[in-house]
């Protein structure tokens, strides 16, 4: 189980490594992180699975490197191992394509397109290679997409790691820069943080979207003033003018709405994590989807991990219920967990999205897109709880 000191998987940069089967996959994940991590063998189709390992990258930061199966490999012929694939791909925000010479560059051409089509920046790692000749014939057959980036490394001896290193953080130091505020917070301005610290908030530590949203403000150079509901008058009666903006939990969000001062803004935690991971327009204008609604209407509930599901689960339970109260009973729910997405989302018509606290960025932006494509509306947990409570309009979405 992870630390509370260490970065969950969902706020890493994802780097997978993918190529023919035997190109060296393994050992290029085994050199960077300095470890024993995926098993390595002369035999074709050794992964199996996808094999992660975490590691802190220079000005990079948090990374999560995610070693693959090969292609090309004649056992390799299930289905559900192709969609796992694609799944990572998706997910990743860097990709690693191993390849041993100029021959294996055109088969990993599609792979090149796909993965650039999608906004992932791509490196190309020759491997096993200390002849000169073929790095040359290499880079030739590479083209352009020599243009993305290109190290030659020898994987079983380490050379060319250094180099492999500093292209990753090049690579991915051009990325978005993550933001929870936006642009909705300069130097100076007051925040107001309310955070109730009753029997549902953890033992002993803030939540992760306190803990970030804190770290941000503080960067920032901001005012930050954390309280719990209780002490919300007499906080306000000490400030000499109102709070810029208040954050605070969708739970407690009425009582802490009912004494805010008009001038001030308000939105809460979840909706900044939702903006983190997500594009709050696109589920803004989703949410309002709800009232579209009618028996008969089916909706996706799309959940980011695996977890066991609590009795008053926010997705399997809460949201169903709240649903069907205000748009009637007969709204059928199906559920999908982990990386999978439903392959077919025509026939919904609303997809909500989990917090996706475990997943990153990029895998929930590409449901977004998926949903675009397929034309269904699509919103999150967050945004869809503040709909269905009547705050939805009082909530500030940077
Ligand atoms: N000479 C040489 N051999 C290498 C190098 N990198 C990997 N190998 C060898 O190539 C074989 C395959 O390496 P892996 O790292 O298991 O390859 P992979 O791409 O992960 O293979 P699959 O998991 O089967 O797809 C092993 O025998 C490695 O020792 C290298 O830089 N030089
Ligand atoms: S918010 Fe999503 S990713 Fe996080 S625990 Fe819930 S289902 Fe899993
Ligand atoms: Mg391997």
């Amino acid at each position: 189980m992870a630390g509370l000191d260490q970065t969950p998987a969902g706020l890493r940069t994802q780097i997978g490594i993918f190529g023919k089967t035997n190109s060296g996959k393994s050992s290029v994940l085994n050199m960077i992180t300095g470890s024993d991590t995926a098993i390595v063998s002369p035999l074709a189709g050794t992964t199996t699975d996808p094999v992660k390992k975490s590691m802190e990258l220079g000005a990079l930061g948090p990374c999560l490197f995610i070693d693959t199966p090969g292609t090309f490999d004649p056992s390799d012929l299930s289905e559900k191992r192709q969609e796992r694939m694609q799944s990572v791909m998706k997910a990743c925000d860097i990709g690693l394509i191993v390849v041993k010479d100029a021959s294996d560059v055109a088969d990993e051409k599609e792979r090149y397109e796909w993965l650039r089509a999608h906004n992932v920046r791509v490196l190309f790692v020759l491997n096993k290679s200390d002849d000169k000749e073929v790095e040359k014939e290499t880079e030739k057959a590479l083209g352009d997409m020599a243009g993305t980036g290109f190290v030659t490394v020898d994987a079983r001896s380490g050379i060319g790691r250094d180099d492999l290193i500093e292209a990753i953080i090049k690579c991915g130091e051009g990325g978005r820069k993550d933001s929870l505020l936006k642009d909705c917070v300069s130097a100076g301005d007051c925040i107001l943080l309310v955070m109730p610290q009753d029997k549902l908030a953890p033992k002993g530590r803030l939540i992760l979207p306190q803990v970030m949203t804190i770290r941000e403000l503080l960067d920032r150079d901001a005012v930050t003033i954390g309280i719990t509901p209780e002490k919300m008058d007499e906080a306000l009666a000490m400030l000499k003018a109102p709070p810029k903006l208040i954050i605070t939990d969708s739970q407690v969000f009425p009582k802490v709405y009912e004494k805010k001062p008009p001038e001030s803004l308000i939105t809460s935690f979840s909706i900044l994590m939702a903006g983190l991971k997500g594009d709050l327009k696109v589920y803004a204008e989703g949410a309002a989807a709800i009232d579209r609604l009618h028996d008969g209407s089916r909706v996706l509930i799309a959940e980011s991990c695996t977890h066991a599901p609590a009795d008053e689960d926010i997705g399997r339970v809460k949201i169903p219920a709240l649903i069907r109260k205000r748009r009637g009973g007969d709204i059928e729910f199906d559920i999908c967990a982990g990386d999978a997405f439903q392959k077919d989302l025509s026939d919904y018509d609303l997809i909500i999205q989990c917090g996706g606290c475990m997943a990153g960025r990029r895998l929930i932006m590409s449901r977004i897109e998926e949903a675009k494509e397929a034309g269904v509306s699509i919103t999150n947990y967050g945004l869809a709880i503040a709909y269905l409570s009547g705050i939805f309009d009082k909530i500030y979405i940077p």
